[in-house]
């Protein structure tokens, strides 16, 4: 096995997440011939504590708190962005730059103008790269995935997505610093458009193909909150809230909302897609299970009947998509499990196995439905996505 040493830039949630997954994904894929190594981990020096404590909780080797020294060192081979969004680019424009492989978390860039340089830049590098949506890699939407490409759904009419939560409905929670930095519209680019709806719009594309033209509503509930670094009111110009209707290339129509509003709603993810012969659910509150209403067989010969109704099919089989690589059928994984299955697809890929997606022309495609999605709220009308 060759070892492949990583620098993890950022030590947050997502730092956690991916970090876990380095140190998982051997165990569970045993025969990719590589193993990550934690080799270092930045994060800012006003951060040293939490950097710290972050190296010691994953077995990182060393720290580091300056993210450029981390990128350039030459026995670094995967630099891993986990950091907040308005850093994206310069890491991975300077990880291109070093020739290093890249892994870099949602959404990829602030911007398309960004999301173009930055895939400029790896692209004349030439390095491998995986942009992290990591609910692709849940089994139950990989199934989901793999129902419609069998063709068990037929035309496709809707696609339906939710994606809400509440986190913010009180106007004591503050904006920006280490933990609110969503909310700060400096380094998170957009709201729920950017931070959840950019999950929807992956899967959609993904499973039903490139969304052609958006019409969009967003809301900004609290309008000022207090800064969690200066203690400041400061006006709050990221989306709340949003709502847009879709066009898909494909002759289907979607519609998308997600907020930090949704009294109730921690990270409820809903995607639904209704076709001629038949329909797919999930929901992410039960995130082992798939729901499929069958009206006709693949050759379109028509199976309901009297007793048809939605199938609730738990994926926990060993046909399941990723499901060999753990436990027995009917037992479980989790949230972190999303994260080890893309690690593993990503090293797949560059053991010479099948191409490892969303890599980053993926997620330029995502910043385009973003950014028209928020153009179109600005602008009240429809946007075309070119
Ligand atoms: C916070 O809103 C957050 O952590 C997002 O940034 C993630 O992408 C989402 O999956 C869960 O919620």
């Amino acid at each position: 096995m060759k070892t492949l040493n990583v620098g993890m830039l950022g030590c947050g949630f997502m730092g956690r997440t991916h970090s876990n997954a380095y140190n998982q994904v051997s165990h569970f894929f045993p025969d990719l011939p590589f193993k990550p190594v934690l080799k270092c981990c930045y994060g800012r020096p006003e951060d040293i504590e939490t950097l710290k404590k972050f190296q010691k909780a994953w077995g990182y080797e060393e720290i580091e708190t300056d993210w450029r020294k981390l990128i350039t060192r030459p026995d670094i081979d995967i630099v891993d962005v986990v950091a907040p969004n308005f850093l994206h680019k310069d890491m991975v424009i300077e990880a291109a730059g070093a020739g290093k492989m890249i892994i870099c978390e949602k959404p990829f860039a602030m911007s398309v103008a960004e999301a173009e340089e930055m895939v400029d830049a790896v692209e004349k590098a030439g390095v491998a790269n995986m942009v992290s949506f990591c609910y692709r890699r849940n089994p139950a939407v990989s199934l989901f995935k793999q129902i419609v490409d069998e063709g068990r759904i037929g035309q496709p009419f809707h696609y339906r997505a939710l994606y809400l939560q509440d986190y913010t409905i009180s106007q004591k929670v503050p904006a920006g610093g280490a933990s609110l930095w969503r909310l700060d519209a400096k380094v998170a680019g957009s709201g729920v458009t950017g931070d959840l709806l950019a999950h929807s719009i992956d899967a959609a594309e993904w499973i039903n193909g490139p969304i052609k033209r958006v019409c969009a509503k967003t809301e900004i509930f609290i309008k000022e909150r207090k800064n969690a670094e200066t203690g400041e009111m400061v006006p709050i110009t990221i989306d709340d809230a949003c709502m847009f209707l879709a066009v898909f290339e494909n002759g289907s129509i979607g519609t998308f909302e997600s907020s930090r509003y949704a009294r109730g709603r921690k990270n409820f993810q809903t995607m639904e897609l209704n076709g001629e012969k038949g329909a797919v659910y999930f929901n992410l509150e039960e995130p082992e299970y798939i729901q499929f209403f069958r009206y006709a067989d693949p050759s379109g010969q028509k199976i309901e009947d009297h007793l048809t109704g939605w199938q609730k099919i738990l994926v926990t089989n060993s046909e399941h998509p990723y499901m060999s690589h753990y436990w027995v059928p009917g037992t479980m994984i989790g949230y972190e499990h999303y994260f080890i299955n893309q690690l593993a697809d990503f090293l797949a890929g560059i053991s010479g196995g099948p191409e490892c997606h969303p890599d980053v022309h993926d997620a330029l495609r995502v910043q385009k439905v973003c950014d028209a999605v928020i153009r179109s709220a600005k602008e009240e009308k429809w946007i075309e996505i070119l």
